[in-house]
């Protein structure tokens, strides 16, 4: 069982995301302004909508912190939507005889047809407002939780760009060591994009997009280190960490596809080509040549970098509609089409570090336990001495705490 258990409600433009988080250990020092971080870099890139405008998302704390430290008690958050002003009608509470502004002509690629005949709403309004990605605004609070528990293990979640529309970023630009590339920069260009050359191209993509009507997909990558060796388990199929976290990635609204590293491109070489050898030194302890397994072998972290790669399908909704049905009255016609983004890839990495930080912080929960924080600290350094070299290489700052 995730030991970090978390539920989300809230429609896109209802009056706000709710969210419970249950599971987090006592003695983390959790503010609304680190939460407020990350939901600020979700709403920052290059081909969003009008919607960005009207949001500044900010997460309430309603419990479960005191005086700047979690309790063990379950966090609840509150997200408003400043959007919900323009929405009162359509998304009415109280009972209301029909809507004039019924939503039924069904948009190819989104919830709208699979949602309106499993729920028998009868309106796809329903069934949009709840699978849009809206909701990723609290998947990303409580990623910033779980990436704040993270970094006392020194452990560090970034997410870059890697193609908008088929335009690419140049491979060579992040090879090496993640902790050394230069994230700052990366998380201020407008698409979150390593490559400038290649980020003019992309934004060039998305203006001719946005003017014909249409919309991009991408993709993206999520790295974490400074991970221990050993999370996860190649001992049953639910708890390998490369499944859990194909999951928490596929549960990302638009997302299609994800790898662990360079996993189809892998499939090119012949084994001996593909393996990352492994090397030991007396200093540093394990480690490998190449990283061609993104981290993860038999689904444990070997301590390499997790490279976490996922496909973004361009976004259903098209000023310029396609041809589809009226679900009222079965007749052909354009699909809906309303106020919508041109692309989301940028937004859609941070989501991902949002989900990928939730899976890590279960597994070291998993793998080390604690109701309080320096309980899990004190189990985690325990276990890294019994195969780092140099104890004093051990563990994560021991200063964290008394911020
Ligand atoms: C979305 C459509 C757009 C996006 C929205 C997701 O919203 P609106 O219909 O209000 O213009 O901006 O994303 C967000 C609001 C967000 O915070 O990410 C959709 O249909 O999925």
């Amino acid at each position: 069982m995730a030991t970090i258990r978390f539920l989300t409600a809230g429609e896109s433009h209802g009056k706000a995301l709710t969210t419970i988080v249950e599971g987090v250990p006592a003695g983390l020092y959790l503010t609304e302004e680190i939460i407020r971080r990350d939901l600020a870099r979700r709403q920052h890139g290059y081909g969003r909508g009008g919607r960005m405008q009207i949001e500044t998302d900010y997460a309430e704390i309603l419990s479960g912190v005191r005086f700047g430290y979690t309790f063990g008690a379950p966090i609840a958050l509150l997200i408003r939507n400043k959007d919900w002003e323009n929405w009162k009608d359509v998304l009415a509470i109280e009972p209301r005889e029909g809507d004039p502004k019924r939503v039924t002509r069904l948009r190819p690629g989104h919830a709208d047809l699979p949602g309106i005949i499993k729920y028998r709403t009868g309106d796809v309004r329903p069934i949009l407002e709840r699978a849009s990605a809206r909701e990723t605004a609290a998947r990303v609070a409580v990623g910033a939780i779980a990436r704040q528990f993270l970094s006392l293990f020194g452990i560090v979640i970034r997410s870059h760009t890697t193609s908008i529309g088929g335009i690419a970023i140049r491979e060579d630009l992040l090879s090496g060591d993640p902790s050394t590339w230069d994230w700052e920069y990366i998380d201020a260009t407008p698409l979150r994009c390593a490559d400038p050359e290649a980020e003019q191209r992309m934004i060039a993509r998305i203006d001719q997009a946005r003017n014909e009507g249409d919309s991009l997909g991408g993709t993206f990558e999520v790295v974490a280190w400074g991970l221990p060796i050993g999370l996860g388990s190649h001992v049953h199929w639910d708890r390998r960490l490369d499944a859990q976290l194909a999951a928490a990635i596929m549960s990302i609204q638009s997302i299609k596809g994800v790898e662990i590293g360079p996993a189809f491109e892998n499939t090119k070489y012949p084994g001996s080509q593909v393996q990352d050898q492994i090397t030991y030194d007396p200093v540093k302890g394990w480690d490998r040549r190449t990283n061609r397994m993104g981290g993860l072998e038999g689904g444990m972290t070997t301590g390499q970098p997790l490279l976490v790669r996922a496909a973004v399908k361009p976004i259903s909704t098209l000023r310029k509609p396609l041809p589809s049905v009226d679900f009222a009255t079965k007749e052909e016609s354009l699909a809906h089409y309303e106020r919508a983004d041109t692309t989301v890839v940028p937004a859609a990495g941070v989501i991902g570090e949002a989900m990928v930080a939730i899976v890590l912080a279960n597994a070291i929960l998993e793998k080390f336990g604690g109701d309080h924080v320096e309980e899990t600290l004190a189990n985690y350094r325990n276990y890294v001495a019994t195969y780092m070299p140099e104890p004093a290489a051990v563990g994560a700052p021991a200063d964290v705490l008394q911020r």
